[in-house]
Order: structure tokens, then C-alpha cells, then sequence
């Protein structure tokens, strides 16, 4: 299983020990194609790395080649919403994960999309148990997509 976990970078790096605790625990299920989300030493502000271009034509092959998407979305990233709408589009499956508890609200259009389940947690584990739910519906649709 190969899972794209999307969480913001240069919108704000607040929220990466979450991201890696998450991440830690997707690792059970399969590869996160995108671990580097989770890294601390990657900063906001970091202009050392790829070239955009590079960032970019990686990632966008990531996403095709994945099985699922799994994001962090309470900090609100540019670049996490554009990773979502292709992702859509690529017909894969979604699972977004708010913390309602900042007081900030989700956009509509992620909200409010057909193609992406959205679950409200306050803490990690919490979270867990929509994730492996998740999961099992991801792997559950590849065994009808293979036939077997
Ligand atoms: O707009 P944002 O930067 O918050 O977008 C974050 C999302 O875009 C993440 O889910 C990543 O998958 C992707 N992304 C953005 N920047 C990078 C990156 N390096 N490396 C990999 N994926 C990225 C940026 C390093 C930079 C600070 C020098």
C-alpha cells in the first residue's frame, strides 16, 4: 500500500509533531511516499532543497503512483488543497483530518467534497481509529479493483 500523506510546509510548520506522529502510524499500513512531511529540520523558510519544479514533478508522480491520500488539513496549505483537487480528480481515496478545536473552520471545498471523507479529532489517537477504517476500505478496493 502506498500512501501520500500531505501537510502544509511553507504555510506554517506549527503542526509537525503531529504530522510525524500520524505519519509513525500510517507506516504500519505501508510506505508514506512523502515521510519528509513530517521532518523537523524541513522548515518553512528552507530555500536549500530541489528546485519548485523539482518538488513538484515528484510529488505530482507520487500522487499518481499512490493508493491513497491521507492529509492534515488544520493548517490551511496552498499546497495541500491543490495536492487534494488532483487527487480528486485522480479518482483516489481521501481522508482529510481537522482539529475543530483551533477555533478556525474547514473550507467548503474540502468539506464539502464527495470525493474526500473528512473526520474532526482533537488528539492522534483519536484519530487512529478512522484511519485504520480508512484504510481497510483502501485495501478492500483494490482486492475488487484486481479481481481477485
Ligand atoms: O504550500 P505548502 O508548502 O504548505 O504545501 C505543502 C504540500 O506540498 C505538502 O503536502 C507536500 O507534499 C508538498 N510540498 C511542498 N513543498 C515541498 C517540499 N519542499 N518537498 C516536498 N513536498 C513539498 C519544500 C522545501 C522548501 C521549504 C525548501
Amino acid at each position: 500500500m502506498k500512501i501520500y500523506f500531505a501537510g502544509s510546509i511553507r504555510a506554517g510548520r506549527d503542526d509537525t509533531p503531529i504530522y510525524a506522529s500520524l505519519i509513525d502510524k500510517l507506516k504500519k499500513y505501508g510506505d508514506v511516499l512523502t515521510e519528509h512531511v513530517g521532518d523537523k529540520t524541513l522548515l518553512q523558510t528552507g530555500d536549500d532543497g530541489p528546485s519548485d519544479r523539482s518538488i513538484h514533478t515528484r510529488d505530482m508522480a507520487w500522487l499518481q503512483s499512490c493508493n491513497c491520500v491521507v492529509a492534515e488539513v488544520t493548517t490551511p496549505s496552498l499546497g495541500v488543497g491543490y495536492e487534494l483537487g488532483w487527487a480528486a480528480a485522480l479518482d483516489k481515496p481521501v481522508l482529510c483530518l481537522y482539529r475543530s478545536a483551533t477555533g478556525r473552520m474547514l473550507s467548503a471545498m474540502i468539506a464539502g467534497s464527495p470525493a474526500i471523507s473528512t473526520i474532526y479529532y482533537s488528539c492522534v489517537e483519536d484519530a487512529l481509529p478512522f484511519i485504520e477504517d480508512f484504510i481497510k476500505r483502501v485495501a478492500e478496493r483494490r482486492v475488487e479493483a484486481s479481481g481477485t
